[in-house]
């Protein structure tokens, strides 16, 4: 299986993030990357195709958003990371917006995901790395593994949020579907519910959306992932949830993987995007699921064994040391 990686990702570093009322490290590393190249023997350098793809799924004016950030943010004489304080929940209508306060509440979700001078440039290689990845597939590859950091799921077309800026399994189902792949699935198997990816797709019927994840009741994302979001529109019947409690371990994980891709067979994908999270092992630091790293096998091998040429894409992940092995018990299993 091709891997892709580009080292411009790595320089995205935020410092750290607001966390249970205070500021702590930042959990989405670029340390995460060197234990998963480690653990997977490298990757190719992905082609820069430009950004087409990532304005097929991303509002232009996010995007102008994020590469204006930081000098919004320094010309207001602040230090270090932008970070959101303010958020339109009630009235998100159209205005004109200037202040680097105002624009980062328009365009963020919550406060832990700081947009740094290097942030713009490091998700646009994550998102090329993705391309790369369904490029290959398209191709005819029978799978391809894109390790994409920044993660993806929680951005929507015009929002950031849970570590993620540019939603590179989104951008990945699009490209597909532009490529001439007339269905596409994703199957999202981060230990959080990818309200981003469902966002984008959520009144089209032309992407499946399936996703087995910790119970919003408990988890953040705490306003999507619920079991009673089914889609909209075009849409209807094209999302679903099935979230799982604390503590859940291989089989109850396996089985609500299984009902996930009996829904994605009867869609019949022409290609399928795996949003994978590492962040479900046993001993992650942020996450409360019980898998271990033989597992990770064991639920690649589920999914290859449906037989749909193949994009996974890395979503979150944060224990650092059991990273790389983790996936490349994936890896291994598909
Ligand atoms: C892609 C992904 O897995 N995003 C996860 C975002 C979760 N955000 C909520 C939990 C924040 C926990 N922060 C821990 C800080 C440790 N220093
Ligand atoms: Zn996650």
């Amino acid at each position: 299986m091709r891997r892709f990686f580009a080292p411009a990702q790595l320089t995205h570093a935020p410092t750290r993030e607001l966390h249970n009322g205070g500021f702590t490290a930042y959990a989405e590393t670029p340390e995460r990357v060197a234990s998963i190249l480690a653990a997977i023997g490298g990757a190719s350098q992905p082609a820069d195709e430009g950004d087409a793809a990532i304005r097929a799924v991303h509002d232009a004016s996010y995007l102008d958003f994020l590469r204006a950030a930081p000098a919004l943010w320094r010309d207001a004489g602040r230090p270090g990371d932008a970070i959101p304080y303010a958020f339109p929940i009630v009235r998100r209508r159209a205005l004109d917006l200037t202040r680097v306060d105002a624009l980062l509440g328009r365009h963020a979700m919550d406060a832990t995901t700081p947009i740094t001078a290097d942030t713009w440039t490091a998700a646009y290689w994550s998102g090329q790395t993705a391309l790369a990845a369904t490029r290959a597939v398209v191709s005819g590859d029978r799978a391809a593994f894109a390790l994409c950091r920044p993660p993806g799921h929680h951005a929507g077309a015009d929002y950031c949020g849970g570590y993620c800026h540019l939603n590179v399994a989104a951008i990945a189902a699009q490209a597909a579907r532009d490529a001439g792949c007339a269905r596409v699935a994703i199957l999202d198997i981060d230990y959080h519910h990818g309200n981003g990816t469902q966002d984008i797709f959520w009144d089209r019927g032309d992407v499946f959306y399936a996703s087995v994840h910790a119970d919003p009741a408990t988890d953040y994302p705490f306003f999507w992932g619920h079991a009673d979001e089914r889609g909209e529109g075009a849409g209807a019947g094209a999302t679903l949830n099935l979230p799982l409690p604390h503590g859940t371990r291989l089989d109850a994980f396996r089985t609500a993987q299984a009902t996930a891709l009996s829904a994605i067979a009867a869609f019949a994908p022409d290609l399928l995007v795996v949003s994978f999270g590492a962040d479900t092992w046993e001993g992650d630091p942020i996450s409360h699921f019980a898998l271990t790293t033989a597992d990770y096998r064991v639920l690649a091998a589920d999914i290859a064994a449906c037989g749909w040429p193949t994009v996974i894409v890395m979503e979150g992940g944060y224990a650092i040391d059991a990273l790389g092995h983790n996936v490349a018990s994936f890896l291994a299993g598909f």
